[in-house]
């Protein structure tokens, strides 16, 4: 079991390096006026993060018969507005996190308003990105419509940013499970699973495969942030690149607090299960079934 892992860790730090490349190639140091946000952007969206993401929408393309060099703007798309989304998170006027990815976050290595600016700058480089020659030319207009339309949704309000509003509107009050499930869904659960769609969708795959890469996400997505809430209690900070104990600083709701955390690893273990179950539609699915429940131990 954990040989195999080992194997299929080389694949993930394939993908991550290729979605390395392609961020450094999208996001250039031009010598312009306004570089400094640039500057920015590249210091959070380059060298860092796990690139879950990209490498989900890599290969969910590969294995549903795509072409990974075409998919790859999307990925690194992705992963923009994934970085993006850290980088606001983390301003004072949302968590006030002092640390991202081992090292200051954004507007504590630059300043705040370049921290805004630079969170916005990535999230419309993305958009450029998907409708780019580079990324519009290998692929039919109708998924690149396609693909583009399911990105924007994911991130907005009806997605990760919907999510992030009742997040604040239970600033100081305790959301009830289903609640909480709910807003993970759509916070959390909305980019990784269009990463997992969009990756089906780049390669022509078939809605069923596109609906069990929907399932496989959304159950991954919950447990991988309940494993996100474990470790901000029992995490290693070092580790984990950031400050722990940031929720309850912050009295802010998690699994373990509604849960126990007995009960989190439990779910995290049904949910990974059930995530990995939606894989049937995949002749090839080992690299995410090993990856799947290599994150139920995932310490970072
Ligand atoms: C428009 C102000 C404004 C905000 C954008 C902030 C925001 C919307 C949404 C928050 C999204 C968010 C931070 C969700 C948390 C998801 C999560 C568990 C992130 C950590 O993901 P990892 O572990 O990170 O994959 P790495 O660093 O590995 O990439």
């Amino acid at each position: 079991m954990r040989g195999r892992w080992m194997k299929h860790k080389e694949r993930l730090a394939e993908y991550a390096g290729m979605v390395e490349a392609g961020l450094d190639r999208l996001l250039p140091l031009d010598g312009l006026r306004q570089d400094q946000v640039m500057e920015a952007m590249r210091y959070s969206a380059l060298g860092g993060g796990k690139r879950l993401r990209g490498a989900f929408m890599l290969e969910f393309c590969r294995i549903s018969g795509g072409d990974v060099q075409a998919a790859l703007p999307y990925a690194c798309a992705i992963e923009m507005i994934h970085a993006y989304s850290l980088i606001h998170d983390d301003l004072p006027c949302m968590d006030n996190d002092d640390m991202r990815r081992g090292k200051p976050s954004c507007h504590r290595a630059f300043d705040e308003a370049t921290a805004l600016l630079a969170g916005d700058g990535l999230l419309n480089r993305a958009f450029e990105t998907a409708v780019s020659e580079e990324a519009a030319g290998r692929l039919d207009a109708a998924r690149v419509l396609r693909l583009t339309r399911e990105l924007a949704g994911a991130a907005g309000f009806y997605g990760m940013i919907g999510g992030q509003c009742i997040d604040l509107a239970y600033d100081g009050r305790m959301p009830d499970l289903a609640t909480l499930n709910e807003l993970i869904a759509l916070k959390t659960g909305a980019l990784i699973r269009v990463a997992c769609r969009m990756g089906c969708i780049a390669a022509g795959a078939s809605e069923a495969q596109i609906a069990a890469a929907d399932t496989f996400a959304a159950r991954l997505g919950l447990a991988f942030q309940i494993r996100d809430d474990m470790l901000d209690v029992e995490g290693d900070a070092s580790v984990l690149g950031k400050a722990t104990h940031a929720d309850e600083r912050q009295g802010k709701t998690t699994y373990p607090a509604l849960l126990g955390m007995e009960a989190c690893r439990q779910e995290v273990d049904r949910l990974t299960g059930e995530a990995v179950e939606a894989l049937d539609q995949f002749a090839d699915r080992e690299f995410l079934t090993e990856l799947a429940w290599s994150l139920t131990s995932r310490l970072k």
